[in-house]
């Protein structure tokens, strides 16, 4: 396929999974409105629709909380086809719109500063300004331990089955949980998802947060899974960066925003592992790092961070694999090249990652990554995630993010937003 019928084709797909002011994932496998998703969606409406982009991210913000958080699936419609659906949740009493009672990272503000910048005359990003500090501040108060952003669930992460979470995750006995049905194995392999191990935690971990109310003062006492992310802390540093910015140019105090910046950028070290050379993750139970060098490490330049030693270890991994960059270091034995976040690579992770070297002043990397990306698109769809070595797409097909991305980053004609990717 050439670059006009690709760039068509995720256009296609994107108003294919529209369900009228929000975007699922994937029909099928994910059938609502996913957090992070959803505004990977509106960057990539940008490029072709500004109104329908500021849409998606009004509908994400309806669902807000009012203690702030903005739920990682709003469940605007009843569908069966899902694991765990709003009844399991049971977040009914704080919920705008039925949601589930956890976050996930908030890559907001950079899309909506970015949207902005695409318009500036237009009032949704000073329309959104405070819930987006409301929800950052909720970051700040409930999910934030010596300066690193941590978990308490690993959905809220993003990054399902990463590795990260093993040893937190095996601390949990998930005695009393269930019985239940899962429905992601009947749309996708059940060699490419998380294991029934893994499941039978996620789902004793919602239970925990139904029978507390999803009382957050509550929750933290006694809390049985906490593990500082690279991700999530890079991504809140990095938005509350762009955050910062839209505030200043809107004319509102940002200083809460700077002391935020402040304190995660400091933090960040506590996430810094030496024996890597790279950010890995802290289970704060045990107060141990885990060992795991995953695609969120590289995610420091997003957050304005970057250490000697990590632009080298990426350009090692850009040279040596066809289709970087992978969720796990290939060398570590936990390395399953088709499980989902143990070892694929994700299109969105590298946009992500590639903003954060564009900005970094390492646009020659960037470059690389995104010509990287594209190829793997192109000769492999639009899918959900794909076999680092040989390209295998993996999970759902036509998925929101990877056309989203094409759109505004991977593909030759994408303009590549303000920080020079093209
Ligand atoms: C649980 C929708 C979501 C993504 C996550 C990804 C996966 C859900 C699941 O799909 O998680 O939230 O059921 O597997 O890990 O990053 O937002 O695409």
């Amino acid at each position: 396929m050439d670059v006009i019928s690709l760039d068509a084709r995720a256009r296609e797909i994107l108003r294919g999974n529209d369900r009228g002011g929000y975007t699922v994932p994937t029909a099928g496998l994910y059938p609502y409105q996913w957090n992070w998703d959803s505004m990977f969606a509106a960057w990539g409406f940008a490029t072709f629709d500004l109104d329908r982009a500021w849409a998606e991210v009004e509908t994400l913000f309806a669902g807000q909380w009012a203690n702030g958080m903005v739920p990682h699936i709003l469940f605007h419609r009843p569908d069966p086809g899902y694991f765990p659906g709003p009844e399991v949740w049971g977040t009914d009493a704080l919920a705008p719109i039925p949601s589930s009672g956890i976050s996930q990272p908030p890559v907001a503000a950079s899309f909506v500063r970015r949207m902005w910048e695409q318009d500036r005359a237009r009032p949704e990003a000073a329309q959104l300004y405070d819930k987006l500090v409301d929800w950052h501040r909720w970051f700040m108060t409930w999910r934030c331990k010596d300066g690193a952003i941590f978990v308490t669930h690993p959905w809220e992460s993003g990054r399902d089955n990463a590795p990260d979470w093993d040893t937190a995750m095996a601390a949990i006995d998930p005695v009393g949980v269930g019985p239940y049905t899962r429905r992601d194995t009947a749309h996708v392999d059940a060699s490419m998802r998380p294991t029934k191990n893994d499941y039978d935690r996620y789902i004793w971990l919602v239970e925990r947060g139904r029978r507390l109310g999803w009382d957050e003062a509550a929750m933290a006492d006694t809390a049985p899974f906490r593990v500082a992310c690279p991700g999530l802390t890079f991504i809140t540093l990095g938005a509350s960066h762009d955050l910062l910015d839209l505030g200043q140019a809107l004319g509102r105090d940002t200083s809460e925003i700077a002391d935020w910046i402040e304190t995660l950028s400091a933090g960040a070290a506590t996430l810094w592992n030496p024996e890597l050379s790279a950010y890995d993750a802290r289970d704060l139970g045990s107060n141990r790092l885990t060992g795991t060098l995953s695609n969120a490490s590289y995610l420091a330049w997003f957050g304005g961070l970057g250490m000697d030693g990590l632009l080298g270890n990426l350009a090692d991994r850009l040279a040596s694999l066809p289709y970087p960059v992978p969720s796990l270091d290939p060398s570590d034995p936990r390395f399953d090249s088709m499980r989902y976040w143990r070892g694929p690579t994700w299109g969105m992770m590298n946009a992500l990652i590639a903003i954060g070297l564009s900005k970094a002043g390492h646009g020659d990397v960037a470059e690389t990554l995104r010509r990287a990306t594209a190829q793997l698109i192109a000769e492999h769809g639009f899918a959900e995630y794909f076999d680092p070595y040989i390209g295998t797409p993996a999970g759902g097909g036509t998925f929101t993010w990877t056309a989203a991305i094409w759109l505004a980053w991977a593909s030759p004609s994408a303009k590549g937003g303000n920080h020079g990717i093209d």
